[in-house]
């Protein structure tokens, strides 16, 4: 073989191991439920690996093993039947012992991913077609707030996720950090975690949900707790109001405009429900279910043509004019 058809193939084998760090992936856990998941995971390669060598080996010991000529070879020799009965035995109670193994192996690992903490934090999660409502209920309604696509989460602290879904079925998976729960509409379905490192983590809707399934990512937000109680506390204020001419005249197109029907930015009269909640959008790290990343002008692009970046979504083309567009890109760009 030429060395350069081997350098590609080594190359090429090298290719999938690329995917098994970063922010989105259960080779590289950063919590303590997908540590537990990866480590069942490899549990179980190990041993489906041992097996399938040691059936391998067999297979190629009789296959290889020459069988003296006989008269009549479909005869039976003396205690063919015993050997291959005591063999049978054998086997059948490795088996038994390997699925029982495997049980207790799974079953030990569900006790940490399902483990329930009193003391979590918890976020409420409300999927749509096609993006994430995060919801912060605290016990006193002025403490609590609501935004979208992206979770916050402080690290070292279970945090429990109310899954509830306005439509279709979606599924919450944040490979990094756990396994996956489905949202389902009429249902609370819970999921509880605890990041161990701050980061940035990828989730992804992983349940068919519709056309724009594909662009329903998010973000999750590991931060060190004090960090985390800093935004909290900027978060529950409500949208500072504009100061200049511009982005004065940006609120007021915002609801002239037909914008606050189906967004809502706390402290002002914006309060449409049917879309993402914009009171802090300035501050968020993407648009659109982690399709874009938040810039003025992916925003002006969503804005102007919400249906040319994702086809089908439920928010409809504005017609603007490009005055007018400018003042609400810049009223939103002040909503940090
Ligand atoms: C009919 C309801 C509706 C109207 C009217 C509407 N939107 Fe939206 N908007 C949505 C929905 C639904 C989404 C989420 C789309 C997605 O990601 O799938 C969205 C997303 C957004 C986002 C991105 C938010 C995020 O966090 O990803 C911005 C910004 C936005 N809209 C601004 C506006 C502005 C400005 C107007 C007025 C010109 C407007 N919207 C009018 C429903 C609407
Ligand atoms: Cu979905």
């Amino acid at each position: 073989m030429p060395v350069w058809v081997r350098r590609v193939l080594v190359l090429c084998t090298s290719w999938p191991l690329t995917a098994c760090a970063g922010r989105q992936s259960v080779l590289d856990p950063q919590g303590l439920q997908s540590d537990r998941i990866r480590w069942t995971l490899f549990v179980f390669l190990a041993v489906a690996a041992i097996v399938w060598i040691a059936v391998v080996l067999v297979l190629g010991i009789g296959m290889l093993r020459s069988k003296r000529a006989a008269d009549r070879p479909l005869d039976l020799h003396d205690g063919f039947e015993d050997r291959s009965g005591r063999v049978i035995l054998i086997l059948g109670i490795a088996t038994t012992i390997i699925v029982l193994g495997l049980s207790l192996v799974s079953y030990a690992g569900q006790r940490t991913v399902f483990a329930k903490d009193e003391h979590a934090l918890t976020l409420k999660i409300i999927g749509h077609q096609w993006w994430w409502e995060v919801r912060y209920e605290a016990d006193s309604p002025d403490q609590s707030f609501v935004t979208a696509n992206e979770i916050r989460i402080p690290t070292g602290q279970p945090v429990k996720l109310e899954l509830e879904s306005a439509d279709v079925i979606h599924s919450f998976w944040v490979p990094s950090l756990t396994g996956k729960m489905d949202l389902i509409t009429g249902q609370k379905n819970e999921l509880q975690f605890t990041a161990k490192n701050a980061g940035i983590y990828r989730g992804q809707c992983a349940e068919f949900c519709g056309l724009q399934h594909a662009h329903m990512a998010f973000a999750v937000i590991a931060l060190a707790p004090d960090e985390f109680g800093r935004w909290r506390d900027h978060e529950n204020q409500s949208a500072a109001s504009p100061t200049d001419p511009l982005g004065k005249q940006g609120e007021a197109l915002f609801r002239s405009r037909g914008c606050a029907l189906c967004h809502n930015i706390s402290g002002t009269l914006a309060g449409g429900q049917l879309g993402p909640d914009l009171t802090h959008i300035g501050s968020r790290t993407m648009i659109a279910a982690g399709t874009l990343p938040n810039t003025p002008a992916t925003l002006g692009a969503w804005i102007s043509d919400p249906q040319h970046i994702k086809p089908g979504n439920l928010m409809p083309k504005m017609p603007l004019q490009s005055d007018e567009m400018i003042a609400i890109l810049h009223y939103l760009e002040q909503l940090k």
